[in-house]
Order: C-alpha cells, then structure tokens, then sequence
C-alpha cells in the first residue's frame, strides 16, 4: 500500500511539471516588451512651438530623435494622451519621448520641467 502511494505522488509531479514549465514560459514572454521599452525611454529635449488641441497635435522644435531616424527639426506630433495638449503652451521647454505608433511618430511622453 505504501508503494502505491510513493507511486501516485511521483506519477502527480510528473504530471504537474509541464504545466509549470508552461507558466515560466508565458511569464517570460509577457516581460520581454515591459523590459525593453524602460531601456529605450529616454527623453529628448523640445520646445513647444504650437499647439492644436482640435486635432490633438502639438508642433515641436526638437533635437535628433534617434529612435525615430529624426535630425533635429520643427514638426506637429500626435500627441498620445489628449491631456499632453491641455498641460504645455506655446514656447513651453519639455522633455518629450516620440514613438513610431502605427507608423505615425507620436508623443508617448511629455514632461514640462517646472
Ligand atoms: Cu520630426
């Protein structure tokens, strides 16, 4: 009876072990993007020279974007979050993060340094 038992709980781990080893897998999968993106956040400096808050667009002078292949230029972005366009003025200085987002660079980040 006792070998039987030994046999159960050794047949259960067998079991339950892939189980495991698919849990680890999907756990690193989820972490791989969250990691990477807090690697590559820095923020550049910009100045806000307009800003359109029926289109969402705010017109920045910045320097090279990297990220995005930009020299340094004057441009509208999409600003991402619909309150970046209420928080910053024209002739504001902030630090923006642009991201390719669907194919349109858009301002995933602004920080207006007070
Ligand atoms: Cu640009």
């Amino acid at each position: 009876m006792k070998k039987l038992i030994v046999a159960s709980v050794a047949l259960a781990a067998f079991v339950a072990a892939p189980a495991f080893a698919a849990d680890d897998m999907a756990g690193m999968n989820m972490s791989t993007p969250a990691s990477k993106a807090s690697s590559t956040s820095a923020l550049s400096d910009a100045e806000v020279k307009k800003v359109d808050p029926a289109t969402g667009m705010i017109t920045l002078k910045h320097g090279a974007l990297e990220n995005v292949g930009m020299p340094p230029m004057t441009m509208a972005y999409k600003a991402k979050d619909a309150s970046m366009v209420k928080q910053v003025h024209e002739g504001d200085k902030v630090k923006i993060r642009v991201e390719n987002l669907n194919g349109t660079p858009t301002i995933v980040k602004l920080e207006k340094p007070s």
